[in-house]
């Protein structure tokens, strides 16, 4: 039985002066690379859009970053234009320690379905191909930290509580968006999937 611990889209568009940026998001950064030895597999994830990203507002005639939208999968939140891939905005924020990982997951790259999971798409079908590779180390325990804590850390939780793993979140190292009570959603229903949410 091994942990692993999945750091969740601590990148430039999401910290302080990113295009999605999370209040604080650069705090957790100290925190989050003193946690790396604790950890058997250690992997990141990187949001990783291709340009007109159809999670981006700006794809959508008349509509506003922050307004919902109906896709053919179901509701989706718009964005700002963000982590395009290869932008400066995509990379890992520069204090970050990118080089404990054992391997790093990109996501969001299908221009049609926007992915907050590590595991699955918003489809809830494709697989991002992280649970096999999980499972064939034999990781049974996911920790899970970055940002943002209500939406693609939230719901990498909840999908490896899904798939079996024992789950934690560990809200220290996490920053939430915040949008219209969203981050106490997301925490209730971690708590009801009996997700740990440990500070
Ligand atoms: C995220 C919104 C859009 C996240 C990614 O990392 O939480 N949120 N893309
Ligand atoms: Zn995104």
């Amino acid at each position: 039985m091994k942990n692993a611990l999945i750091i969740i889209d601590v990148q430039n568009d999401f910290c302080p002066g990113g295009a999605l940026a999370v209040d604080s998001g650069d705090e957790i950064i100290p925190l989050i690379n003193s946690m790396w030895q604790n950890h058997d597999i250690r992997c990141l994830t990187q949001d990783w859009h291709p340009k007109g990203h159809s999670s981006f507002a700006s794809s959508h005639e008349g509509k506003a970053p922050f307004e919902a939208t109906e896709m053919f999968y179901g509701a989706q939140m718009l964005w700002p234009d963000h982590c395009v891939i290869g932008s400066d905005g995509a990379a890992f924020h520069p204090d970050l320690e990118t080089g404990h990982a054992n391997m790093i997951v990109r996501k969001g790259i299908n221009p049609a379905v926007d992915s907050y999971s590590a595991f699955f798409e918003n489809d809830h079908k494709t697989s991002t191909g992280l649970h096999g590779y999980l499972q064939s180390l034999g990781v049974t325990e996911v920790n899970l930290a970055g940002l943002a804590t209500d939406y693609c850390v939230a719901h990498s939780a909840l999908d490896a509580a899904k798939l079996g793993y024992e789950v934690r979140v560990l809200e220290a190292a996490c920053r939430a968006i915040d949008l219209d009570g969203s981050l106490d959603k997301a925490r209730t229903e971690m708590r009801e999937a009996n997700i740990t949410l440990e500070f």
